[in-house]
């Protein structure tokens, strides 16, 4: 069912009812903050840079300065971000219902700036750098990086341990997730009543999994999203719109 706006009254006895909410979020809901996403035609990052430069482990052993400049710059623009309507009301849905959980594929922190408590980030954080060689935990300095646009080289910080070069923390294509976040978004998904995808393609896996495996459980999946995407047929709602207005719609309707 694809709908505009309006919530339908099943829809909201079923959020309503939610004893377990799983928010499985992606770029999309970033995008009203001004944090470009992945895959959209002239906006998203991968329609001006290529991934396989950038977003691979084999990119940063060969290119180092390109890789670490070109996440700085994008660490800079979700410094002076401000988390948007949808991060808000994803927020607010833990002060109506029972047990709100977040399992996001953003690298930005900005679920946690507008208040949200459990957060479960599937691809990294880009504030989590690490050493490339012995893992040690790298603390990025105060202030804003001074990298102004994307393909600006910086050289990676050496480890303090061990003298290797930094790494972002996020997980790049042919990386394995996290070993925890995975299993416990995977738990989560089996266990909600309802699962909430928020503007995400559905396009990357193992993450993209995530809506089928709760809908198999007995899910009711809903999904937030302007656009059509291969998780339009695992859900029950297709709401089309932008989530900073859907999702503070939805909040406002549960009263
Ligand atoms: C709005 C909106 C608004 C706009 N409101 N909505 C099975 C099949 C095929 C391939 C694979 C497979 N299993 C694994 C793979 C390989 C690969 C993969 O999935 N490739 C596909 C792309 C084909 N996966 C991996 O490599 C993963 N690792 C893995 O599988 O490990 C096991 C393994 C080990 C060794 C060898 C092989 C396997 C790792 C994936 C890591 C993904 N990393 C990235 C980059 C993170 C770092 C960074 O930020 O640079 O994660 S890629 C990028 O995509 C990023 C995102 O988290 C991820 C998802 O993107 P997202 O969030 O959905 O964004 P978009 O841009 O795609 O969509 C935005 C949506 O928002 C759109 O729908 C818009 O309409 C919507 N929107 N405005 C609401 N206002
Ligand atoms: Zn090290």
């Amino acid at each position: 069912m694809s709908i505009a706006f309006t919530t339908p009254a099943e829809l909201l006895d079923v959020l309503a009812g939610a004893r377990r909410l799983c928010v499985f979020s992606g770029a999309g809901v970033s995008a009203e903050s001004g944090i470009a996403t992945f895959r959209q035609p002239d906006t998203g990052l991968w329609s001006r840079f290529d991934p396989l430069m950038l977003a691979t482990l084999e990119a940063f052993q060969r290119d180092p300065a390109l890789v670490w400049g070109w996440y700085e710059w994008r660490r800079a623009a979700v410094l002076r971000a401000q988390p948007n309507p949808a991060h808000h009301a994803i927020a607010g849905l833990a002060a109506r219902l029972p047990q709100v959980c977040v399992v996001t594929q953003n690298v930005d922190d900005l679920h946690e700036r507008a208040g949200a408590r459990d957060v479960v980030h599937l691809h990294g954080s880009l504030e989590a750098a690490r050493c490339s060689r012995c893992a040690a935990p790298y603390a990025h300095p105060a202030g804003i990086p001074a990298v102004t646009q994307g393909g600006e080289r910086m050289p990676p910080p050496a480890c303090a341990a061990c003298g290797g070069p930094v790494r972002p923390g996020v997980v790049w294509f042919g990386e394995s997730l996290p070993m925890q976040a995975w299993a416990r978004a995977e738990a989560l998904a089996r266990e909600a009543d309802v699962f909430l995808c928020v503007g995400t393609s559905g396009l990357v896996y193992p993450a993209a999994s995530l809506p089928q495996q709760a809908a198999r459980a007995g899910a009711a999946v809903i999904q937030v999203n302007p656009d059509a995407t291969p998780l339009d047929g695992c859900a029950r709602w297709n709401l089309r719109g932008p989530a900073g207005a859907v999702m503070p719609a939805l909040l406002a309707a549960l009263g």
